[in-house]
């Protein structure tokens, strides 16, 4: 089989000169490639040849945008993945992941292949979206520029119009979005406990708390590759110390479970990156 080629937006000054991927849904894809130990290489992409990239790959816009005047754009995005084998170029990373498990069976399966977990795995990711994803989104939004190059932070800026406003770094909206994000990775705490235990009953009543992975087992499965991907850009954007104590707040969060989450992942599948 010839390389993969995964289309990355491009982290750090230039691609030639230690770039690094920082985006999570390039990561859950980069953790699910590992994970089937398929091969491949990254092409770098700086945020304004997104669009143009997408195009001349032939590769259809993933969502829409619809500005506060009520028009609507095309929203082009990576990961991408280019498959030399079968000719095939795909955006958005559950579509590439599913791909992947169909074109290569003979690989682990991270969407778990004839388990019938695919749904549940759905409603865990659309979950973590609505109750953390969105909330980070908006933590990260400033501090992401400056992981950019400074033709990519100019776009950056641009289309992202007032990101300093909107969540000032350290006020008390900042305050009280950590405050949400902590909340609700407490409510996904309980659904890795019951996992681990094996029992229906939420809470803390006296059983081991679950350590690591939602199945229960020592194996991580698609929704852990997931949520890692998603801890684990809050540690690029906001670094270990940051603002609001950046990583670290979420690391020590209930007994360090998730420091934990994300090593245990990123150590197995994070790749050279
Ligand atoms: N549903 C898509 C969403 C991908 C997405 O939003 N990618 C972002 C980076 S994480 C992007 O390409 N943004 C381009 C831009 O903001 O111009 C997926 O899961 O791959």
């Amino acid at each position: 089989m010839t390389q993969l080629v995964l289309y990355d937006i491009l982290g750090g000054t230039s691609a030639t000169s230690n770039p690094f991927a920082f985006a999570p849904n390039s990561w859950v894809l980069r953790y699910a490639l590992n994970f089937k130990g398929l091969k491949y290489h990254t092409e770098w992409i700086e945020y304004p040849d997104v669009e143009p990239t997408c195009k001349s790959l032939g590769v259809p816009p993933t969502d829409v945008i619809t500005f506060p005047s009520g028009t609507t754009q095309p929203f082009y995005t990576l990961p991408v993945l280019h498959d030399p084998t079968t000719n095939t170029t795909i955006p958005d990373s559950l579509a590439i992941i599913a791909y992947l498990d169909k074109t290569y069976p003979d690989t682990p399966s991270v969407l778990g292949a004839g388990t019938g977990m695919r749904g549940l795995y759905g409603m865990f990711r659309d979950m973590v979206e609505e109750e953390v994803t969105g909330k980070i989104y908006v933590i990260n939004l400033a501090p992401v520029v400056k992981l950019l190059n400074e033709r990519s932070a100019e776009y950056y800026r641009k289309t992202r119009v007032g990101l300093e406003e909107i969540n000032p770094v350290g006020s008390e909206k900042d305050k009280k979005l950590w405050e949400d994000v902590e909340a609700s990775l407490k409510r996904l705490g309980m659904w890795y406990d019951l996992a681990a235990q094996g029992y229906v009953g939420m809470g803390d009543d006296g059983g081991e708390k679950g350590e690591t992975f939602i199945a229960g087992g020592n194996e991580a499965a698609f929704p852990d590759l997931f949520l890692a991907s998603r801890l684990l850009w809050v540690r690029i954007a906001l670094g270990e110390t940051g603002v609001l104590n950046g990583w670290v707040r979420l690391k020590e969060l209930d007994g360090g479970r998730w420091g934990r989450l994300l090593e245990n992942v990123h150590a197995k599948y994070g790749g050279t990156f």
